[in-house]
């Protein structure tokens, strides 16, 4: 073969591999930040249902938010921290849950998870407004327990 010939079937396989390269780095996903471990789910859809400060359904999946408690039914409390949390996500408003890696349900097969609605974090706005305390025994086995927004509040 010449090598004129050969030169240049090196600069085409070259040219080759790189483009093959290129495509497969392409196709290969960007980490997702909020999902370290990619184990949970980002949900997205709308606000069905507000049981309390803490527990809601979206699009009829029952979640309990990550690492904040507000008061249960009886206690005081309870229906202004519902009120405020179906202020931040009314009911028929679309939000995103971004289920915990971590800790992916609870004991009774809840969702446990970050909720977004109009770019609020719901968990976040509940304990900024005093409406749900932090629940620091779950800091070191959640996905958010390193986030500012817990750390800022006791994690
Ligand atoms: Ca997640
Ligand atoms: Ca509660």
């Amino acid at each position: 073969m010449h090598k004129g010939q050969i030169r240049h079937q090196i600069v085409l396989l070259a040219v080759v591999t790189f483009v093959v390269v290129s495509m497969i780095i392409s196709v290969i996903p960007a980490p997702e930040p909020q999902n370290r471990d990619g184990a949970g789910e980002n949900l997205e859809g709308e606000v069905t249902r507000i049981v309390d400060g803490d527990t809601l359904y979206i699009d009829d999946v029952k979640i309990r938010l990550a690492l904040v408690d507000s008061p249960e039914y009886g206690e005081t409390g309870y229906d202004e921290a519902r009120d405020f949390a179906a202020g931040i996500c009314p009911e028929g408003s679309q939000a995103t849950a971004d289920q915990d890696d971590w800790q992916l349900e609870d004991q009774y097969g809840r969702m446990i998870a970050v909720v977004y609605c109009g770019g609020k974090n719901l968990n976040h706005e509940l304990l900024k407004s005093g409406h749900a305390v932090i629940l620091t025994e779950y800091c070191a086995v959640s996905e958010f327990g390193d986030e500012t927004w817990a750390v800022e509040y006791g994690c």
